[in-house]
């Protein structure tokens, strides 16, 4: 192993934890007059900060910090240090930019080539970045860590199905690397070109959206490869790359090194007990241009007690489940669009793919209309059969009543990026819930 350090015992790490906590918080009311107003009010100062445990009494940093202080949020070093600027379009209102340092860029390229080693990649791997490139952190992160990790980058962004195929049978790339949707479409753009045989991807590396097990399967037996590793990132904290599941699959170790994270109730506030589900909240230990402190990410997941079979000594969490502000109410129940991914995964005959539309009021209630694509091999004779079954799932186990219509496989959209799931018509505009 070159990047991933192998020897950091449990002290060794709460010591550098506390150490990267310090510093941070000591260089973020030092620096930047946004974290000094923040803290001022909450009546914490860097000193207060003697144990990791006193992390607590630091304020949370939101997204309408990054938004309210823009162009350049919560930024810690003068612009004469800022080497780059990566943003993320953000569903609502003004993108959040984030500024980087020299050693930000470096430090991100470091924590991306762990990421490459820990998905068991070699030098002699060739490395095809299907990610888009640009403003955005995905394709920047991918070749930098590629880059650092030695091995070969094809540095082909989201281009087209044409210009992928070609340059997977081509180049000999052994390892893919795109958003879950990107690598659906790619999966069966070869299972229809029958590429099989004259493709050598071996691996795949995906994230940026959450995905299900039933997506996950399906790649993996219309691509051929042998692992698909799951990666975890967003801009606010570098971009991609804060950490990825090894080869047994049993959780995402993240650097904990570089980043604390809890879990918080997202309606209290209060750190969830050990293991429980409930939102990430990060804080940055050497991250020097946009440092975030106790960040909300929004995103759900709970953290994995207990050492991996894999022997590394990152600690892990889950998958991603979804986004505490991707819940959706319907009908006065409070749903997540992974609680519908998950009783579609456990259905035999349909495909990954789905859709949730809420249509607004007939006989004065709400209804909810899954679109689901049939499996593969399914033809419309089964519809519905398969639509009641689907419905009952959904009723015994999100409680809410559902019009389930199946659609051919493949007709729902493919995205190079992230897909949409949800679209709300009850306000007649169609937007995501
Ligand atoms: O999506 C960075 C990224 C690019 C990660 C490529 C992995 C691969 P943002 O556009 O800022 O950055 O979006 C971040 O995407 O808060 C999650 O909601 C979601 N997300 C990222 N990775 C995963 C994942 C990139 N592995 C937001 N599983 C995050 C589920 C993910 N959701």
């Amino acid at each position: 192993m070159r990047f991933i350090p192998q020897e950091l015992p449990p002290e060794k790490l709460q010591h550098l934890q506390l150490e990267g906590l310090k510093w941070t918080v000591a260089h973020a009311c030092d620096n930047s007059p946004a974290y000094r107003r923040k803290f001022d009010a909450a009546g914490v100062a860097h000193k207060d900060i003697r144990c990791l445990a006193d992390i607590v009494h630091l304020p949370f940093t939101d997204k309408e910090d990054l938004q309210a202080e823009y162009p350049f949020p919560l930024r810690a070093v003068p612009f004469e240090e800022i080497t780059r600027i990566h943003a993320s379009s953000g569903t609502t209102g003004k993108r959040k930019v984030l500024c980087y340092t020299q050693r930000d860029v470096d430090v991100w390229a470091e924590l991306f080539a762990r990421c490459y080693e820990l998905a068991g990649l070699t030098r002699a791997d060739r490395v095809q970045i299907a990610v888009g490139y640009g403003l955005w952190t995905a394709g920047a992160g991918f070749q930098a860590g590629c880059e650092r990790f030695g091995a070969m980058a094809i540095p082909l962004g989201p281009a087209n199905a044409e210009m992928h195929c070609e340059m997977l049978v081509d180049m000999g790339a052994t390892v893919f690397c795109s958003t879950a949707s990107m690598a659906l479409l790619m999966a069966e753009e070869i299972h229809k070109r029958n590429l099989g045989g004259r493709i050598r991807l071996q691996k795949i590396i995906l994230g940026a959206e959450r995905h299900s097990d039933a997506m996950r399967a399906r790649i993996k037996a219309l691509m051929g490869v042998e692992h698909i590793f799951d990666i975890y990132g967003l801009t606010e904290l570098y971009g991609p790359g804060s950490g990825l599941d090894c080869r047994c699959h049993s959780g995402i170790h993240y650097w904990a090194d570089h980043f604390i994270f809890e879990i918080i109730d997202p309606a209290t506030l209060q750190p969830v007990p050990a293991g429980t589900q409930g939102e990430l909240v990060v804080t940055t230990l050497r991250k020097e241009a946009s440092p975030l402190i106790r960040y909300r990410t929004h995103d759900l997941t709970r953290l994995i007690e207990g050492p991996c079979a894999c022997g590394i000594p990152f600690p892990r969490h889950d998958r991603i489940m979804g986004r505490s502000d991707d819940m959706f109410i319907y009908r006065a129940v409070n749903i997540y669009p992974s609680q519908i991914d998950h009783v579609l995964s456990q259905v035999a005959g349909t495909g990954s793919e789905f859709q949730i539309h809420l249509m607004g009021r007939e006989n004065g209630r709400d209804r909810m209309v899954i679109k689901v694509e049939r499996g593969q091999d399914a033809g419309p004779a089964d519809d519905r059969q398969l639509a009641e079954r689907i419905a009952t799932e959904v009723r015994r186990k999100v409680l809410v009543r559902s019009d389930v219509e199946l659609v051919a496989h493949g007709s729902l959209p493919r995205t190079q990026r992230k897909s949409r799931r949800v679209f709300d018509h009850r306000n007649g505009d169609g937007g995501s819930a």
